[in-house]
């Protein structure tokens, strides 16, 4: 994540500027530097590290400056030229990924990443994939939707021969499109695994309205019994679901200044379709995983279903402030495992009394551990009721376990409510959004303050 133009983005913002008014100077200012860089460099080579990409020559040419997608939790993949070609290097490889605070899955992804790092370039772009093979069998790297050669389209056997272990293949092609597009493992266990990653093409001419929050999210779905680490790829089970592979209150909340219009890019790989459910706003989908739609398309909704290997992409005016929640509507998609706390303890679930559920909460929570824990109260004759419990004792607040500086101001107690496929909007006046900016960029860790029991 990062990056000299995003920070640059973030930086402008700070100023109130907002991305319509500073566009001119600063981006002439841009350009400028794009040309020495060029002129320093041979063959127009931008140098690239990792973590902090410089703009290059393709991101402020004549095609017109894009703004980057953000990819909560998950990097994006540096490149560098050679000559006018984007070379980026993806390396498949297995990955430990911490999906809540209690819980690590042995996943497998790309460059230390689950979901693989972000791909950005911009529509007419010639990209080059350096791609290696680290895992203990044969892969390969389909293109989902790009319209490449078909030696290019990565299923094995039919385009390519699979790349064995410890190989490398090079991917190289054109991309003439614009969208949200995504590359992952051809092969069903390896995309149940976690092999996939965004893959952006940032359009020639901007798309209108513009926006000036662009995010992305990818959806995936596990099946990990408790005490275990390797997901179940056949199983059905679902128990652990994820946005860009971490589960809710680990989802990094996205920012929106007030009076902002913002994209979110929403793809799905796994066997569930999921309805994504934005609170509080109405959107328009703007694309999906064949590009942009026109206009005419567009109509109201806050739900938008998205099925196995599509993205839809929506976008709405940030005009109401608030932490808006966005999330999979399917119930069970709103809930993490629980059962990986409680272990051996399983059978103290059947506790319905207040005072032993707490105790309960209490002692698990030291061992995660959460310095915090409360529920919503309950009836005194709760016990007695048929049905009981259903949510209650199900709370688990670890606001400290998963502070951030985007958590920053948040109500105590937040992470309570937050679970599985869920993360937030967080639309906030200039105030609060320049606070938290400032926050990213120093890395001064929010007040800490004292905390009391209401019981
Ligand atoms: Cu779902």
């Amino acid at each position: 994540m990062g990056g000299t133009r995003r920070k640059f983005f973030q930086d402008a913002a700070i100023f109130g500027t907002g991305l319509l008014g500073l566009s001119r100077s600063l981006r002439a200012e841009q350009e400028k530097h794009a040309a020495n860089e060029a002129a320093s460099h041979p063959g127009g080579q931008a140098p690239s590290v990792h973590g902090s990409r410089r703009p290059t020559r393709a991101e402020t040419s004549a095609r017109g400056a894009y703004l980057p997608m953000v990819t909560p939790d998950v990097a994006d993949l540096p490149h560098e030229m050679d000559g006018s070609v984007k070379v980026f290097r993806l390396i498949a490889e297995p990955v430990k990924r911490k999906i809540a605070p209690f819980k690590t899955i042995d996943a497998w992804g790309y460059n230390g990443s689950c979901p693989g790092p972000t791909i950005q370039v911009q529509q007419g772009d010639r990209v080059r994939v350096i791609f290696e093979n680290r895992l203990p069998e044969s892969t390969s790297l389909h293109w989902h939707g790009l319209e490449i050669p078909i030696g290019q389209d990565g299923v094995p056997y039919i385009s390519q021969k699979p790349v064995a272990p410890g190989e490398k293949y090079v991917y190289e092609f054109t991309v003439h499109q614009e969208g949200t597009f995504f590359y992952h493992a051809h092969s069903a266990m390896q995309e149940m695994i976690g092999q996939i990653g965004f893959f952006v093409a940032h359009p020639e001419r901007e798309y209108r309205p513009r926006v000036d929050q662009d995010y992305g999210l990818i959806l995936q779905e596990w099946a990990v019994l408790p005490s275990n680490t390797v997901p179940n790829t056949a199983g059905m089970e679902f128990n652990w679901l994820t946005f860009n592979g971490v589960s809710a209150p680990m989802t990094t909340p996205m920012l929106a200044r007030l009076g902002s219009r913002v994209r979110l890019r929403i793809v799905n790989l796994g066997m569930d379709h999921h309805p994504v459910h934005l609170h509080g706003n109405q959107f328009v989908v703007t694309g999906t995983e064949g590009g942009r739609a026109p206009e005419s398309t567009w109509y109201p909704m806050n739900t938008v279903l998205v099925g196995v290997a599509q993205a839809r992409v929506v976008e709405f005016e940030a005009k109401y402030p608030g932490a808006w929640m966005i999330h999979c509507h399917l119930p069970h998609h709103m809930m993490n495992s629980m059962m990986d706390l409680l272990r051996d303890r399983q059978i103290e679930t059947a506790d319905q009394t207040d005072a032993k559920a707490l105790s309960q909460m209490e002692s698990l929570a030291k061992s995660v551990p959460f310095q915090h824990v409360h529920h919503s109260p309950i009836a005194e004759n709760a016990a007695s009721v048929p049905g009981f419990p259903q949510d209650a004792f199900m709370e688990m607040g670890m606001d400290e376990a998963v502070e951030k500086p985007e958590t920053y101001g948040l109500p105590k107690n937040w992470s309570a409510g937050m679970m599985g496929m869920m993360t937030m909007m967080r639309v906030l006046p200039d105030k609060e959004y320049d606070a938290i900016l400032l926050l990213k960029k120093n890395g001064t860790p929010a007040v800490q303050e004292e905390h009391h029991h209401e019981s």
